[in-house]
């Protein structure tokens, strides 16, 4: 059967609705960022750029770096956002535009977050960088998908609880990244985290401004939360590390479209002792080359 032309929208020269991209655009290596000028910074690095197009938040450049075949794309700030990257690129690669059928051989993405966040735990400083082994939306994105089989519904019960999460709130789901791929990415400069993905930077991570959030305690009991690593080899004691907004959404969806992801974080605040980086742009382009240098290797 294929796709109506209302739920998968095509422009007239043939590129998907928001990302403006055709299948020959997309590299099967794809790094993600949140904020449209990061992807210059990032293919400064480049041998060659193929390609360039914007719309509204999404930039997208394809180039290679040392060789390798490398599409660089922001995806503006928050799942929202995921949803429509990560649905677009699934459906550049596996759906065939002409007929508005699946493919019958389906490509796996690498997707690769490098993305900036805020550590909740006093020992994981300003200037790291953290990779999420696992995450956990706060958001409602997953809850609009076929999801459960993905889910850890025996962390999300034990995080409800421990939270008292209140019951008007989105129910938390808890994803991983794909750990054959996330290998790639480690070393002793790498510090595995639990990322906390939420739907707003302000009252949802606990900063106050002007306005009180509905429970104060929330970033503490978020540093207080542990559970027991039962997938980890040797089993360990984890806890939530970090808060940002879009690994969740991109650890949930891609597992479900087939593709590996993994997210990489430059540490920028740490909410725990109240600081901020001095060099945060420094600390991001560290971790730019950090992350190309090893994309570079695999
Ligand atoms: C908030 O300032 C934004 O920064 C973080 C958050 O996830 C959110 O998108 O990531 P990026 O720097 O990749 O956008």
């Amino acid at each position: 059967m294929a796709i109506p032309a209302s739920e998968l929208i095509l422009n007239p020269e043939g590129s998907i609705y928001h990302l403006h991209l055709r299948p020959e655009h997309v590299a099967s290596t794809v790094i993600t960022v949140g904020d449209p000028d990061r992807v210059a910074a990032v293919t400064a690095h480049f041998d060659t750029i193929t390609h360039t197009v914007q719309c509204r938040e999404f930039k997208t450049s394809t180039g290679t770096y040392k060789g390798k075949p490398i599409t660089v794309i922001s995806t503006g700030i928050g799942t929202d956002n995921i949803d429509i990257v990560l649905n677009e690129l699934d459906a550049l690669v596996n759906i065939d535009f002409k007929t508005r059928t699946l493919k019958k051989t389906l490509t796996s993405l690498d997707i690769i977050r490098i993305g900036t966040s805020g550590s909740i735990q006093e020992d994981i400083p300003v200037d790291s960088f953290l990779l999420s082994d696992m995450a956990i939306g706060l958001d409602a994105l997953l809850h609009f998908y076929d999801s459960a089989s993905i889910q850890h519904p025996e962390i999300q019960k034990a995080f409800i609880e421990h939270m008292g999460w209140a019951a008007e709130k989105s129910e938390p789901y808890v994803v991983s990244c794909d750990r054959d791929l996330a290998s790639h990415f480690l070393s002793d400069q790498v510090v595995q985290g639990f990322t906390a993905t939420n739907v707003g930077f302000y009252g949802p991570q606990g900063r106050v401004l002007r306005l009180q959030t509905s429970d104060a305690t929330m970033n503490q009991k978020l540093g207080e939360f542990r559970y027991f690593d039962k997938l980890s080899i040797p089993f360990r004691e984890s806890k939530i590390t970090n808060l940002e907004m879009e690994t969740a959404g991109i650890y949930g969806l891609a597992k479900l479209l087939g593709h590996r992801a993994v997210s990489m974080n430059a540490i920028l605040a740490n909410r725990a002792t109240g600081t901020f980086s001095k060099e945060p742009n420094k600390t991001t382009d560290h971790l730019i080359q950090y992350t190309l240098d090893r994309i570079a290797t695999m």
